[in-house]
């Protein structure tokens, strides 16, 4: 309820004390909380963000799970602590239904989970006295304030309940291509001259990238939507440099505006009212980097759509079009605040107290920033954005990742299950800072943690200001070279990534996810939080152990099989594979059944990819059979959506012939993109020839070549339009 000061004992509840801190609580003390029971459910996930295991774990002895978006720096690890962003959805998984319960709450939230094994697997109790009884997992919700809201999506299968809960908060935005490749930044670039020296690095060692970043130092005194007159005199021509190699510049962009009155923004924002007040409804006056500083109310949608048009190239000075955004500290994170962030006390728009909608406050930053770069281009091109702090639904909005992590082995480890929780809640487009954000990563470590990124949806390395530099060529030809490697096979790899955020896009199913969303009838693959599939083809297990010698894959299935993505090996699914490891092994598997396209040669960036040449990998399922499919646009626009100037395409191979064919009626895009050679995996034998058909024109025989220890075919030196229909016959 939201109640009326009463002069009597409850009174006291109205006023709570934290440290030096004061919470008024303006209409007296509340909560609302539910508790929930998952009958038959031994397994839960969600609930980002946390630096936890992807299972969710039994609070009973412990704290509970906090949703509450704070800025903390170095955060501590298996902590139920909240972190920067909040997503109320709680996934339930059993062998023949994977179920959500979404909370539609932005106050402070916590969650207890308590599993009760059945009596059955109980050892406590004695044999003869149990019972059949189904295990489940009792779920108790409780919000500060707000009214119950909660939705609960029946699945039953992974796949349905992604698009389920797709349709309540949104799907993945489809990225600009670029914001796929890999990302440089750093706290900070200095001057322009460090920032072209950099990008010319990575074109000396043959490295590509797409997007060198600026941190806040690039602005004239933390005044956002400002430069810094010393070290970037001229933004424009910095822009234009990197977007003759197409490349892009991102800039950050936080919530807190320095309290200059001097600055006319400043003063725009004032006299428009776009600031949070404080509970007395005077301007509400925090800390940050700036000093004293207000905040943009951005629940306000004025206040949302005058940010916007800050972003408009007249009105920001110095950016260009191949500008894009970064909003940090959007928890939003006050130094001198309770909590390092904003009183919950304060006061938005249509007197909203901060307390009510404090997890929202940075997705809104998020979406007028979006909005902003949207109204920028005329509506034409699509927005890159990344935030750190983010909500349900902010998977419509761009990227977010977690935060400020430590160059160490543990770190590198929890960003797997850190990311698959957050894509189990729908926010696909997420990465970890590569390297560790605080301190020095040694050679190994950042090799690693290269490896592990490349597979990662947001691949950017990022490093604090009192980190040493790290950019990839800086230790030695041997890591230059295992870096290089990786980055290079992510870009071969972009044709693959695209595609699945295309299905995000339209169907909610994230690009990378635990095991068990591809094998839900698998019971040993629900706890796996080490090992991921990117896609429904590939799976990942990441080296994350120093010195290590020898990984143990868990490969699923027992009518299932692997294939090697390095060595081509065949292993059969079903057990866990003992695979030796180098500093330059991958562990990275192609499940039998799949297909997959990759961009052949080298790039300097993304937009290479549009004219290099594809080539396909079959992996055969034990049948003889596989399938995929390749979704290709103009990789940057909305023609996509407004004019369906796109592709989906799809390949399929069945007693020994493989269709391209297209794999929608919808969409039209041509490219004169070619597919130059086709690998099969799990040829049994040598053909007797193979030939090629294509629509209108006479079959010609292909040159291939057969290894026998690897049961591999390669056709090469073909040259078959993407978008045309034909089709290989392997004789
Ligand atoms: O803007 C500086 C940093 C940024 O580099 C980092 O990525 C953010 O997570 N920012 C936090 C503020 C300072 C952190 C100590």
């Amino acid at each position: 309820h939201l109640s009326e000061l009463q002069e009597d004992d409850s009174s006291l509840l109205w006023k709570e004390t934290f440290k030096q801190f004061v919470d008024i609580k303006a209409n007296g003390p509340s909560s609302i909380g539910a508790d929930l029971c998952l009958h038959g459910f031994s397994h839960v996930y969600g609930l980002p963000e946390h630096a936890d295991s992807l299972q969710l774990r039994d609070t009973r002895d412990d704290e509970p799970y906090r949703l509450y978006n704070l800025d903390v720096f170095a955060y501590d690890l298996y902590s139920r602590f909240g972190l920067y962003g909040s997503v109320p959805l709680l996934v339930a998984h059993k062998l023949d239904r994977t179920l959500g319960v979404f909370w539609q709450n932005a106050s402070e939230t916590f969650v207890n989970i308590r599993y009760s094994p059945s009596d059955q697997q109980d050892e406590q109790v004695p044999l003869i006295q149990r019972r059949w009884r189904e295990p489940q997992t009792d779920v108790h919700w409780l919000s500060e304030s707000g009214v119950i809201d909660c939705v609960v999506l029946l699945g039953p299968s992974p796949q349905q309940l992604f698009s389920q809960y797709a349709q309540l908060t949104g799907y993945q935005t489809l990225p600009p291509l670029f914001a796929l490749g890999y990302h440089q930044s750093r706290w900070n670039y200095k001057d322009e001259a460090d920032v072209r020296a950099v990008d010319s690095g990575f074109d000396r060692h043959d490295i590509p990238y797409d997007v060198m970043w600026l941190d806040i130092d690039h602005t004239d005194g933390k005044r956002y939507f400002t430069w810094d007159p010393v070290c970037f005199p001229e933004p424009a021509r910095l822009q234009l440099h990197l977007e003759k190699k197409n490349r892009k510049l991102v800039v950050i962009s936080d919530p807190h505006f320095k309290a200059d009155p001097d600055w006319s923004l400043y003063r725009e924002a004032r006299d428009g009212g776009h600031f949070v007040k404080d509970r007395e409804g005077q301007l509400y006056v925090g800390s940050c980097w700036p000093g004293e500083s207000c905040y943009l109310d951005f629940s306000r949608p004025d206040t949302r759509a005058w940010y916007s048009r800050c972003f408009a190239l007249d009105k920001y000075k110095g950016s260009t079009p191949s500008l894009f955004l970064w909003n940090d500290m959007n928890e939003p994170s006050v130094f001198s605040g309770p909590e390092q962030t904003m009183p919950k006390d304060a006061v938005h728009y249509g007197g909203w107290e901060h307390r009510e909608l404090h997890n929202l406050y940075g997705f809104y930053q998020h979406m007028a920033t979006v909005d902003g770069l949207i109204t920028r281009s005329g509506g034409s091109e699509r927005p890159f954005v990344l935030s750190r702090s983010f909500f349900a639904g902010s998977q419509r909005l761009g990227a977010v990742w977690t935060g400020d992590n430590v160059a160490t082995w543990e770190y590198l480890k929890i960003s797997i299950p850190m990311l698959l929780s957050l894509s189990v809640t729908g926010v696909g487009f997420c990465g970890a800072d590569v390297g560790g954000f605080f301190k020095d990563p040694d050679p190994e470590l950042l090799v690693r943690w290269y490896q592990a990124a490349a597979l990662q949806p947001f691949f950017r390395g990022h490093s604090a200001c009192v980190s040493k530099r790290r950019e990839p060529w800086l230790f030695g030809e041997e890591v230059t070279a295992a870096i290089r490697t990786v980055i290079r096979q992510r870009y071969q790899l972009l044709p693959y990534w695209y595609t699945l955020f295309h299905r995000a896009h339209t169907s909610g199913l994230p690009p990378i996810r635990p095991l068990w969303v591809e094998f839900p009838r698998e019971r040993s693959t629900f706890s796996v939080d080490n090992q991921h599939m990117i896609g429904g083809a590939l799976l990942a297990c990441p080296v994350t152990d120093p010195g290590v010698q020898e990984v143990k894959v868990l490969l699923p299935g027992s009518d299932e099989i692997w294939f090697d993505v390095q060595s081509a090996e065949m292993h059969k699914g079903g057990g866990t594979l003992s695979l030796p490891v180098t500093l330059d092994t991958v562990p990275v598997f192609q499940r039998g059944g799949s297909v997959i396209c990759r961009s052949a040669g080298s790039s300097h960036c993304s937009a290479d990819l549009q004219l290099l040449p594809l080539s396909i990998t079959v992996a055969l399922d034990p049948q003889g059979a596989a399938d995929g499919e390749l979704y290709l646009d103009d990789g940057h626009s909305f023609n996509y959506l407004h004019r369906k100037a796109f592709c989906l395409r799809r390949f399929n191979m069945l007693s020994g012939r493989l269709l391209c064919r297209a794999a929608s009626e919808e969409g039209a895009f041509d490219c004169d993109t070619v597919v130059h050679s086709v690998t099969i995996l799990g040829m049994k034998s040598k053909p007797s020839a193979v030939t090629v058909h294509q629509s209108g024109s006479e079959d010609t025989s292909a040159e291939f070549q057969y290894m026998e220890t690897c049961c591999r075919l390669t056709v090469s030196s073909l040259s078959l339009r993407v978008v045309t229909d034909w089709e290989i016959q392997i004789l």
